[in-house]
């Protein structure tokens, strides 16, 4: 498939999971603010046209757009979450109709376009088509994190992930990396974005990586250890926050005697024990790193784990290889509402045995969001640059609820060490034991 005919299915793709995600509730549950933290789900409905008004219409196109009159409600840094319902914004039916017009402008500019030949770096590959896809399935999954904050009857239905695979108890718990420089980052994949570019050396020395994500059961080991309630294990901004934000357990999570319930789109369950830990902020990440007498891997090191071939010496896009994400490789693309078991996926697993690193949960680092040696923003410094610096942490590998589009070994996410009503989960990493011969 050309990059172009890709470029149209994925854009497809994400308007059939855009109106999947807000056809199903009312104009009154549309407009309403589920948490302080989230937009209306109709802000972010008329934001992915708005977006795609701005990047294919005007700045690709170099048309006059649709609407650049409501351009300001839309601008992210223009207006806080918690302020937006407020605004004179677009209704849903207005939403709709102004995200249709745009697209069938888009499509019909993407028609027009030779993408192989232009010189313009925007349509060359159609990348801003591809970064645009892009964009719509980042909000459509932070709109499955409004519904995850929704209280209220369900209205997302999808089946359960299969059982884990018949070797996932009997799995290594740990991975070893060898130690050794490999290529991070991209300067060929077509669609990657700024903040994973350019390509470069990175030379690391050899480290163990968890086998799979941090199960619910461990993180209960870590609860019932009182690892809440021990400051030890703890740096000290996030004993600070724990004791301010009252933590004791992930969030939608609740005591019921002596199990643990959740909350999840709309159900109530028990807290299911081979699942990968969820909605856990980097500071909860951390202290359960360190209770376990370990850390949480650098970026680099997931990064290394995830697309290192030691036999080839060379940094593949997936665990698995080059080829494009299928359905047994990752649980992706919101196919199912939660993730799989610890241990699923085998035809996933990286060259040294690490398994679910793509999809499932996005994995804290223990690393700030930084630009990589050569950086340039492109198209725009508020995508990545703006956010550059100490205050946020980066998570990787993607969740149940990322698009296949939005996720591959070189992708960037990052949030505040706060923040877990995001898919987020860890594993954790430890130094390898140096060769006493030295170099081997
Ligand atoms: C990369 C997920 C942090 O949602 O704030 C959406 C993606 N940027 N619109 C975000 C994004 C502009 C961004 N994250
Ligand atoms: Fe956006």
């Amino acid at each position: 498939m050309s990059l172009a005919d890709e470029a149209r299915a994925a854009l497809e793709r994400a308007r059939r999971r855009t109106l999947a995600l807000t056809d199903c509730l009312d104009d009154a549950e549309l407009t309403a603010q589920h948490s302080p933290l989230m937009s209306p789900l109709v802000w972010d409905l008329a934001h992915v046209g708005n977006q795609e008004d701005l990047w294919l219409l005007r700045n690709a196109g170099r048309g006059p757009g649709i609407r650049p009159d409501i351009d300001h409600l839309y601008d992210a840094f223009r207006h806080s979450r918690a302020d937006r319902p407020a605004l004179p914004l677009l209704s849903p039916a207005e939403a709709r109709a102004y995200d249709a017009a745009v697209r069938e402008a888009a499509l019909a500019l993407l028609d027009e376009v030779d993408t192989d030949e232009t010189d313009d770096p925007l349509l060359a590959d159609a990348f801003v088509f591809g970064m645009i896809a892009q964009h719509e399935q980042q909000h459509d999954e932070t709109m499955l994190a409004t519904h995850q904050l929704r209280t209220g009857a369900a209205v997302l239905d999808a089946p359960v992930p299969p059982p884990a695979p018949a070797d996932a108890a009997a799995l290594p718990a740990e991975v070893l990396v060898p130690a050794g420089p490999f290529v991070m980052g991209t300067s060929s994949e077509p669609w990657a974005l700024d903040n994973e570019r350019p390509a470069h050396q990175v030379d690391l020395p050899a480290f163990h990586l968890d086998t799979v994500p941090v199960s619910n059961a461990r993180y209960q080991e870590f609860i019932a250890d009182g690892g809440y309630a021990d400051p030890r294990w703890w740096s000290p901004d996030g004993w600070a926050h724990r004791e301010q934000a009252g933590l004791e357990a992930p969030l939608f999570w609740r005591r019921d005697g002596s199990r643990w319930l959740r909350r999840r789109f709309g159900a109530v369950e028990e807290v299911p024990p081979d699942e990968p830990v969820l909605h856990v902020c980097w500071y909860e990440a951390d202290a359960y790193a360190r209770w376990a007498g370990r850390r949480l891997p650098t970026e680099a090191e997931w990064e290394k784990a995830a697309r290192f071939d030691p036999a080839t010496g060379a940094s593949q896009r997936y665990p698995w290889g080059d080829a494009d994400p299928a359905p047994d490789h990752a649980n992706l693309g919101q196919r199912h509402l939660r993730p799989a078991p610890v241990g699923s996926y085998p035809k996933g697993q990286s060259p040294t045995g690490a398994r679910q690193l793509i999809g499932d949960v996005w994995e804290w680092t223990s690393s700030d969001f930084l630009p990589y040696p050569g950086f340039q923003a492109f198209p725009y410094k508020e995508y990545s640059e703006v956010f550059f610096g100490p205050e946020y942490k980066v998570l990787r590998g993607g969740a149940f609820g990322v698009d296949p589009v939005a996720c591959r070994g070189t992708f960037r996410n990052w949030d505040y060490p706060v923040r877990r009503q995001i898919f987020c989960g860890f594993r954790t990493a430890r130094d390898a034991e140096p060769s006493r011969r030295g170099a081997a």
